[in-house]
């Protein structure tokens, strides 16, 4: 399948978010056996009002033997709120870790530029191969770091949440983004399923990554404010991190 996008939300975002939406989308199509994902179909573009401001939300949903759920939202609050964020969902029967990512920016500055793969076992540490790949990686300096909430126990001693200092820090923080994915997707597709054991085990972190993700505030009251609480409710729990049923 390949993909292609509506260019309409993303021609008018921060050009980072441009960009990282490019760089995610052609991974996926380069690594990856895209089927579709059965969003439902309201829940595809959306838009909303926050305090006069219109808020639009373009979702790309994607599934691949390997991932129960690829997904990346574009979301733009009239002149003053850019956001792009991103999850791959692994299946439990891989014993993969968990990418996601989130750009928040307005006003022609990024402020919160995060990036991880996130473990999914009971010790919270990541498989050595990912270890060892990541720890291989350049790892450039940013000027500006930002501290993990309280809920952030989730992120992987790789996390990187900083605020880009310059172009060459946003070219950077692209950089290392890529690396990340091609990784992930490179060991993915040569993932092996594990026992029953095993993905008793991964559910559960998933259960514990999207409820972490789930408390984050900052997140939730753009969407209260924009659709409501019991929407944002919803939102939060089926479409951002909904919870995994069976392995
Ligand atoms: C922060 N997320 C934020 C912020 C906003 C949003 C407004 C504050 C920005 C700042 O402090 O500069 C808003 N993010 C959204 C909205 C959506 C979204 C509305 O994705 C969706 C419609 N968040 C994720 C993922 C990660 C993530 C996948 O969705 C990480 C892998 C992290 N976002 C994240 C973190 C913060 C953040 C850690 C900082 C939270 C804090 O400082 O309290």
């Amino acid at each position: 399948m390949s993909v292609t996008s509506n260019p309409s939300l993303r021609e008018q975002q921060h050009p980072l978010i441009r960009q990282l939406a490019d760089c995610i989308e052609s991974n996926w199509q380069h690594y990856l056996e895209l089927s579709p994902y059965p969003l439902p179909t309201e829940l595809g573009y959306v838009e909303g009002k926050l305090e006069g401001e219109k808020l639009t939300i373009e979702n790309h949903c994607y599934q691949t033997p390997q991932f129960r759920k690829l997904h990346l939202e574009l979301a733009k609050v009239g002149k003053t709120l850019d956001i792009l964020h991103c999850v791959m969902f692994p299946r439990p029967e891989y014993a993969l870790p968990m990418f996601g990512c989130d750009l928040v920016g307005g006003r022609g500055q990024i402020s919160a530029a995060i990036a991880d793969l996130s473990p999914l076992s009971r010790e919270r540490i990541l498989p050595d191969s990912y270890r060892q790949a990541l720890g291989a990686l350049p790892t450039p300096e940013f000027s500006q770091q930002r501290d993990l909430p309280d809920w952030g126990d989730i992120f992987s001693e790789f996390c990187l949440f900083i605020r880009p200092g310059s172009p060459e820090e946003e070219r950077q923080f692209l950089s290392r983004v890529e690396s990340f994915l091609q990784i992930h997707c490179a060991f993915a597709v040569q993932a092996s399923p594990v026992s029953e054991e095993q993905q008793a085990e991964i559910l559960e972190s998933q259960h514990y990554y999207c409820t972490k993700q789930q408390q984050n505030d900052k997140t939730r009251r753009v969407l209260e404010k924009a659709f409501g609480v019991d929407w944002a409710e919803h939102y939060m729990t089926s479409v951002l991190f909904d919870l995994p049923t069976t392995a």
